[in-house]
């Protein structure tokens, strides 16, 4: 099992706390969509992805970037417990969605470059240390009902 230490979970809750999760969701689904176009794959059903501003702008990219931020949520709440929190999505995104997990590793990188573009200074080495130990927790829990 994954261990945090109280620092990191000081971290984590703290620049939690601050988070806008619809502005931050949409923004990191919407980078993963312009930077690494292949994503787009998995969201045919959204209309315009044409151009870097038409994936900005698109209400249902920013919908569900707000989606799932809102339940990257529940790892922040469930830090000891990441596995199970995420058992029935993981499944969702294996058998149903087929998205390939090297995903979950890319979007969490771009929440890191969100996280540390809106918040700075405040983004320490330190807090980013937690942060992409967290982004690595959650990747791996969604990956794990692949098979
Ligand atoms: Mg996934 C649906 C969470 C990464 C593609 N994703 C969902 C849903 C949640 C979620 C909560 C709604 C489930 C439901 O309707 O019951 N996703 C989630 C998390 C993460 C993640 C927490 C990573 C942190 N998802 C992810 C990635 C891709 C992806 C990287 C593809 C590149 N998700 C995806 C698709 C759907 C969901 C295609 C269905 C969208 C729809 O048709 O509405």
């Amino acid at each position: 099992m994954v261990h945090w230490t109280a620092e990191e979970k000081q971290l984590i809750a703290s620049v939690w706390s601050k988070v806008n999760v619809e502005e931050c969701g949409a923004e990191a689904l919407g980078r993963l969509l312009i930077v690494y176009p292949w994503t787009q794959r998995f969201f045919a059903s959204f209309g315009n992805l044409s151009s870097p501003t038409a994936i900005i702008g698109n209400p249902k990219v920013r919908a569900h970037g707000r989606k799932v931020l809102t339940s990257f949520g529940e790892a922040v709440k469930n830090l000891d417990n990441i596995k199970a929190t995420y058992s029935k999505l993981s499944e969702l995104h294996c058998e149903k969605l087929h998205v390939d997990p090297e995903n979950f590793r890319l979007l969490g990188d771009i929440l890191i470059i969100v996280l540390a573009s809106h918040f700075a200074r405040d983004f320490t080495p330190a807090c980013q240390f937690a942060w992409q130990k967290l982004v690595n927790v959650v990747a791996h829990a969604l990956a794990r009902k692949y098979h």
